[in-house]
């Protein structure tokens, strides 16, 4: 009876355990659950023939009966941990954290994995500790009224038989554990999203096919080794993330499509992501940039996106720019999360590399940058053309429709301004007197860079050296080599674009449609 209890602690223990580490992980991402870290390492750890063979017998249910195997593993170890613990507190203590550990060491090493993907395991064990001691406590022989009397039996192992522990606190406590994790674990997947171990499968499970048109290879000169200067494509991680998404959706790909409908649209079409990737994909090196960006601001990134030419699916759909006598001006994307993104769509479908994009730098968009399928539009400010979780495409008219930050005071038209930014010397920095690299980026996307200039202190402009030009939708590192003498002094930098056009002055703020001015970056030399 008390061994039957005490496995069904256990039981209880390893769902409250679970049930917490996926709240946590809902802070910290879903990725970093327990469940999904275990299965995941087991995925990539998997033998291609077990592969195979699950893909064979379970189909797309596969992750599913990994996961369900992972709980009935759990489930059979949690019982064993409890009857461990009624006979001994501590290895039962000893044998969850080791669980725990097990979880953490494998969401610290997932792909993108960080040391704070090991919180939800670590805080799921230390509680489960916590619930152990409580349930198997309860189960400890009380005195009997005999041992009272002083017939010496011990609290613990060998006492009297079944019924002299404390049924009603065990019962009481019990129930109370399931009723919270209950909570806690209905919390922590609404939090984490409905079907977020779906998206996270889904999205684990995706091969992006070889672009029918690669992109052409980055020119080895495109990059300018200057210590301060960031990378020339951006790695995921480090790339800008600029959204209204309070918690990020994580939609399953399996399951997701998109519609494109409306005005002038002969032949309205839902695709599904499969039949995107059996598209044939283009691949292309774009620097995205927020209209939110001050001058010299960080939210500016380039990366190489694979997706579908977004005009040939418009095309397919029979719809025509209004140059050819199309009856819609406006492509207006919606997101999973309601965002509305509105682009031209004699933009969009001008020649240029306008994409739904499902790649980024050689993996399925991460879930933070849009999985499965966003927008790109090189020329344009993302709130007009980079739509994240992108689920409709409506043609419509810029008269008849305003998207979310058109009524918010943006502009509804919002071409990337020309600009450039100092990344090296940092602001207040102290370089020793001499030969002082300056260097930075300057973008103009789908123009071009043409000259980047830089002077000190007011003085003359001085022609940059400019890295390769990777292609014009990409931004262009340069570099200055300044002699600089002791004192402090202020750098200024501008740029011309192919057009000619040279980056006025005059310092505007972001809204309506995008910061100008000149960066300058003061610096102390020593
Ligand atoms: N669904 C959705 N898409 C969105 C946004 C958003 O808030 N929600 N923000 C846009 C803005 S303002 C920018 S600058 C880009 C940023 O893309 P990134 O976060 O991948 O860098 O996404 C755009 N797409
Ligand atoms: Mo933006």
């Amino acid at each position: 009876m008390r061994a039957a209890l005490a496995a069904l602690s256990g039981l209880i223990t390893g769902a409250s355990a679970l049930a917490v580490a996926e709240l946590v992980a809902a802070a910290v991402r879903p990725e970093a659950s327990p469940v999904n870290a275990v299965g995941g390492a087991f995925i990539d750890r998997t033998p291609p023939w077990l592969k195979d063979f699950a893909i064979r017998n379970f189909g797309t249910n596969d992750k599913l009966v990994l996961q369900l195997g992972i709980l009935a593993v759990l489930a059979v170890f949690a019982m064993a941990v409890g009857v461990v613990a009624l006979r001994h507190r501590p290895a039962g203590f000893a044998a969850v954290l080791a669980f725990g550990a097990v979880g953490a060491v494998a969401a610290v090493g997932r792909p993108g994995g960080g040391p704070l993907d090991a919180l939800p395991s670590v805080a799921g064990a230390v509680l489960a500790c916590g619930v152990l001691q409580l349930l198997v406590g309860k189960l400890a022989f009380r005195p009997s009224p005999a041992a009272e009397e002083g017939d010496g039996t011990p609290d613990g192992t060998d006492g009297p038989p079944d019924g002299t522990f404390d049924r009603r606190g065990f019962v009481i406590a019990a129930t109370a554990a399931v009723a919270a994790s209950a909570g806690i674990g209905v919390l922590g997947s609404r939090l984490n999203g409905p079907g977020a171990a779906e998206a996270v499968a889904s999205r684990a499970g995706t091969v992006l096919p070889a672009p029918a048109s690669p992109a052409r290879p980055v020119p080895a000169g495109a990059e300018l080794r200057v210590r301060g200067l960031g990378p020339f494509t951006t790695p995921n991680k480090d790339f800008y993330r600029v959204d209204t998404a309070l918690v990020v959706p994580r939609i399953d790909a399996d399951s997701w499509r998109l519609r494109l409908h409306g005005k002038g649209v002969t032949r309205p079409l839902t695709v599904s992501f499969d039949d995107l990737l059996r598209r044939e994909l283009i691949e292309r090196d774009i620097t995205l940039t927020c209209v939110s960006n001050e001058v010299g601001g960080p939210y500016v990134g380039n990366a190489r996106w694979i997706g579908v030419r977004l005009a040939d699916l418009l095309r397919e759909a029979g719809v025509e720019p209004p140059s050819k006598g199309g009856p819609a001006d406006q492509l207006v994307a919606r997101s999973v999360d309601g965002m509305t993104i509105g682009s031209p769509v004699e933009t969009v479908m001008d020649g240029r590399d306008a994409m739904l994009a499902l790649g980024m730098n050689g993996e399925p968009l991460p879930f933070d940058h849009g999985f499965p399928v966003r927008m790109v539009v090189p020329g344009l400010y993302g709130y007009v053309s980079a739509c994240k979780w992108l689920q409709d495409l409506e043609l419509t008219t810029f008269a008849d429709y305003d998207a979310y930050w058109v009524k918010r005071s943006w502009s509804q038209r919002a071409p990337i301004k020309t600009e450039s930014r100092i990344d090296t010397p940092r602001p207040f920095a102290a370089p020793k007197a001499g030969v002082v690299p300056v260097a930075g980026v300057a973008w103009a996307q789908h123009r071009g860079i043409a000259r980047v200039e830089v002077r000190v202190d007011g003085g003359d402009w001085h022609t940059a050296r400019l890295a390769a030009q990777d292609t014009k939708d990409t931004w262009r590192q340069w570099v200055w080599e300044w002699r600089a003498t002791t004192g402090s002094h202020t750098l200024e930098v501008r740029a011309t674009d192919l057009d000619g056009y040279t980056q006025t002055e005059k310092r505007v703020g972001t809204v309506p449609d995008g910061a100008t001015g000149w960066h300058s970056v003061v610096v102390d030399v020593t």
